[in-house]
C-alpha cells in the first residue's frame, strides 16, 4: 500500500476548547505520523482561498468566518493510505452522522464546528500541503 501524505487542519472549535493533543493522539493511534505541525491565525482571504472550491455553497461565507475567527493548527499526516485513512478517524462531516470513536463524534459541536479538515483526494492533499508548507518543513 502506499505511503501518502494528507494535510489535516484543526479547527478553531477544536483549539479554542484545547483540545489538540487529543486529536493528535487519535491521528497516532491510527498510525498516522505527525511530520509537519503548526498553529496559525488565518485571514478571512487565507480561509476563503483554502476554501475556494465551495465558494458558490451557501454555507461558504460562515465556514470562511469561523476558520478565520481563531487560531487553527495545520498539519501533515504520513502514512499508508494516509488520506482515507484519515478521513477515517475524522468521521462524517455532520458529527450526528460520525461513527462511534471518531474524533467528529467524540469532539464536534456541529456539521460547521466539526474540529478537523482532512485532504479528500491524492491531487487536493498536494495543493492543501503546498499551501501552507513548504518542502523544508515536511520532515518525515
Ligand atoms: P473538510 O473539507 O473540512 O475536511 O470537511 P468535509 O470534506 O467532511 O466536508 P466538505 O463537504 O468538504 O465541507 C467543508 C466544511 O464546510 C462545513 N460545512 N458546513 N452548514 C453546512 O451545511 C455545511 N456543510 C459543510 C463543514 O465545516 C465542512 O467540514
Ligand atoms: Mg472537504
Amino acid at each position: 500500500m502506499a505511503i501518502e501524505r494528507t494535510l489535516s487542519i484543526i479547527k478553531p472549535d477544536a483549539t479554542r476548547r484545547n483540545l489538540t493533543g487529543k486529536i493528535n493522539a487519535k491521528f497516532e493511534d491510527a498510525g498516522l505520523r505527525i511530520v509537519a505541525q503548526k498553529r496559525v491565525k488565518l485571514s478571512a482571504e487565507q480561509a476563503g482561498k483554502f476554501y475556494e472550491v465551495h465558494k458558490d455553497r451557501p454555507f461558504y461565507g460562515e465556514l470562511v468566518e469561523f476558520m478565520a475567527s481563531e487560531p487553527v493548527v495545520v498539519q501533515v499526516l504520513e502514512g499508508e493510505n494516509a488520506i482515507a485513512k484519515n478521513r477515517e478517524v475524522m468521521g462524517a462531516t455532520n458529527p450526528a452522522n460520525a461513527d462511534a470513536g471518531t474524533i467528529r463524534k467524540e469532539f464536534a459541536i456541529s456539521m460547521g464546528e466539526n474540529s478537523v479538515h482532512g485532504s479528500d483526494a491524492p491531487e487536493t492533499a498536494k495543493e492543501e500541503i503546498a499551501y501552507f508548507f513548504s518542502g523544508l518543513e515536511l520532515v518525515g
